[in-house]
């Protein structure tokens, strides 16, 4: 990618800013796992975060800096320009799929207007220090949507570019910012009498249910899985708000880590896509009550399923095919379904319960 034009005088430019890694929506269950994460390599520039909510005080030590302020404040943002060098935006600040149902418009304004906020202050940065920002988008299974049941399950894997057409408004505004992401990337201001590119290296994952041993996740729709698992370590019981059938892909939360920083660190000349699937295992829910057992055999889960939420589960495809994420960028993840229990969920979330 070329280097970026700088409108900045060379006085301007001697002023040193600290080179960093921002990360929005650091409070979050990915956010935890990624700051610590980047804390155990040396190579990484400091971390400073953004989030509504300030960050959880344990967390604190790992980061340089963290901001309690919202990605629509738009002075906020400019504030952070002139602060900083931000070399690397990993952009996880979102509302999810059962909050956004709740109230679209917000998820709207978060998901997409927030987006677009971030997105230019990586064209700012990528000016300033004329050189390109790297964005980390995770989007999401929620993209896709699946005509039927009967459909779903005879398709098995998607690809990227297959069954578009979700039905929430999350999954709408995930689609959308990976198409803005691919614009600001490689079509922006492409009428401009001087072509110059954006600055903006933008790479996305689209994620499925993620589960985490050590964090519960909020207002999620494969939610289920994880709250499945949480209750039967608190010895609670657990009313699953979908059908025993109910299918989607899922992954370890050390596995989404991975994959955000391993795509982060690919060369740009072997991406091939702005946006990978990356997946591990497909499960039942009925699937992960009986793994649930096998560790918590006391574990009582019954099923009281939800028309709204079951509706959108259904519309997730039962597994996504992430061959292109394996071969462009070498994208393996570290835990199959036995050893996500057996290796990570279970022996971390006995010793946090305990
Ligand atoms: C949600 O349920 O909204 C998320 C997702 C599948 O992206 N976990």
């Amino acid at each position: 990618m070329m280097m970026i034009q700088s409108d900045l005088t060379s006085q301007e430019q001697t002023v040193t800013r600290k080179k960093v890694i921002l990360i929005t929506g650091a409070n979050g269950e990915v956010g935890h796992g990624l700051i610590k994460q980047l804390y155990k390599d040396p190579s990484a520039p400091p971390v400073i975060t953004l989030d509504i909510r300030g960050l959880d005080e344990d967390i604190m030590p790992y980061v340089d800096s963290s901001i309690v302020g919202d990605i629509l404040d738009n002075d906020l943002l400019d504030n952070l320009t002139s602060e900083y060098e931000i070399d690397t935006i990993f952009h996880l600040a979102a509302l999810l799929s059962t909050h956004s149902e709740y109230r679209p418009e917000a998820a709207h304004r978060v998901n997409v207007q927030g987006t677009v906020n971030l997105l230019h202050l990586a064209v700012e940065q990528a000016r300033c220090r004329d050189h390109p920002v790297k964005f980390i988008y995770p989007s999401s299974v929620a993209v896709y949507g699946m005509p039927d049941l009967e459909t779903k399950a005879r398709v098995g894997a998607v690809r990227e570019n297959d069954f578009l057409e979700p039905i929430t408004m999350y999954g709408c505004n995930k689609l959308y910012c990976e198409h803005l992401g691919r614009y600001y990337t490689f079509h922006y201001r492409q009428l401009a009498p001087k072509a110059q590119e954006s600055g903006v290296d933008f790479r996305g994952v689209r994620f499925p249910g993620l589960i985490s041993a050590t964090t519960m996740p909020s207002g999620g729709t494969s939610d289920y899985a994880p709250e499945m698992l949480h209750a039967a370590a608190k010895g609670e019981p657990y009313e699953s708000f979908v059908r025993p059938d109910t299918i989607m892909p899922f992954m370890a939360m050390p596995d989404a880590i991975k994959a955000l920083l391993t795509l982060a660190d690919a060369p740009r000349d072997q991406l091939t896509r702005s946006v990978y699937n990356v997946t591990s295992f497909s499960l039942t829910a009925e699937q992960i009550a009986e793994r649930v057992k096998t560790f918590f055999p006391n574990a009582q889960i019954s099923y009281e399923p939800t028309h709204g939420r079951q509706k959108i589960v259904d519309s997730w495809p039962a597994a996504i095919d992430d061959s292109t994420a394996r071969a462009d960028w070498g994208w393996q993840p570290d835990y199959d379904v036995e050893q996500a229990f057996a290796d990570y969920l279970v022996p971390t979330i006995k010793q946090q319960y305990t």
